[in-house]
């Protein structure tokens, strides 16, 4: 049984993946850190938690070695929209703590590390279409040039020091859990709130702007996949191209349209514009099917389904 610390363990994908892992691994087995208090009663109530600076090696280290950790989920990081508002900050997260974290998985003997990429690693030159595994990468966010620099420094780790560590370019993510924030997919997420609250939402993207996104149930059950792999399956320790549905806002407005008659989406495009003009609208994942067996459960329509279920429950309608 793996020993995990999670970082990032309240955020957006930190908080189901906390649940997730302590379900199948056992809740001993499973340490959430954060910078923040969970705010989440089940995620408060499901096991252990600590405050952690991932900025502080030394910190984790201590927290590895009291509860003798062997494997790290590095879920921390500064989204798309936020980084472009403080850059500095943006790389000193994303960049300066997965140093900290594969240094220190380096120097302590870890089994294994995971951290999540982004098809912003892509930029205006990769192809848009069915954008390949290996092709151009020349990001122009500050975010995508951090998850670019992470994936190299991962298979630098690898390469040179026999890391076993592994990573997935996430497309957009949609849970009705835990709101992200700063990010250029938030709108997918930000409908569902606004159509059951209101009826209408304002689309801070154009009607016809295609973006690979993922449900996450898919985006949790591929990673645990990714990381039960045996290692000789594993052919890249850049991240994969890992990627469910894309579509575009007017695509799923549609959609929640059939549940909710008479919503109303509008557009008003913002500069959130110009960073989901330089990504992918769809990915090739077929070298991550090929080698570990990756499959999507969620088409948008069974998504959708399931996001106004869950949400309306949430909130209370
Ligand atoms: C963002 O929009 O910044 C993220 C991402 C695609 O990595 N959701």
């Amino acid at each position: 049984m793996p020993k995990i610390l999670i970082t990032g363990a309240c955020g957006q994908i930190g908080s189901e993946m906390t649940l997730a892992l302590r379900e199948r691994y056992g809740k001993d087995n499973v340490l959430a850190t954060d910078i923040r208090e969970p705010e989440d009663e089940n995620l408060r109530a499901s096991g252990a938690f600590e405050y952690l600076n991932v900025l502080e090696e030394q910190h984790i280290a201590r927290l590895v070695q009291k509860y003798k950790i062997d494997t790290i989920y590095h879920l921390v990081g500064i989204l798309s929209a936020a980084g472009e508002k403080n850059p500095d900050n943006a790389w000193m997260v994303n960049v300066n703590s997965l140093k900290n974290v594969l240094d220190l998985a380096k120097n302590l003997g870890l089994r294994q590390v995971f951290w999540p990429s982004s098809i912003a690693a892509f930029g205006p030159g990769s192809p848009r279409e069915n954008t390949p595994q290996a092709t151009i990468m020349d990001p122009n966010t500050i975010y995508g040039i951090t998850k670019w620099t992470g994936e190299l420094l991962c298979n630098y780790y690898y390469n040179k020091y026999r890391l076993d560590v592994r990573s997935l370019r996430y497309p957009g993510l949609i849970s009705y859990v835990t709101p992200p924030g700063g990010g250029t997919t938030d709108y997918a997420i930000d409908i569902f709130y606004q159509a059951i609250k209101t009826k209408q939402y304002i689309c801070f993207l154009r009607e016809d702007t295609m973006l690979p996104m993922m449900y996450m149930d898919d985006a949790i059950g591929g990673t645990v996949k990714l990381m039960e792999a045996p290692a000789h399956a594993i052919r890249t320790r850049l991240a994969y191209n890992f990627t469910a549905i894309s579509f575009t806002p007017k695509q799923i407005a549609d959609e929640i349209k059939k549940h909710i008659p008479g919503f109303v989406c509008t557009y008003a495009p913002d500069r959130r514009q110009t960073i989901a003009d330089t990504w992918p609208r769809s990915v090739d994942d077929s070298v991550a099917q090929r080698d570990w067996g990756w499959k999507p459960q969620y088409t948008l329509s069974a998504m959708v389904e399931d996001m106004l279920k869950h949400l309306k429950k949430k909130l209370k309608t």
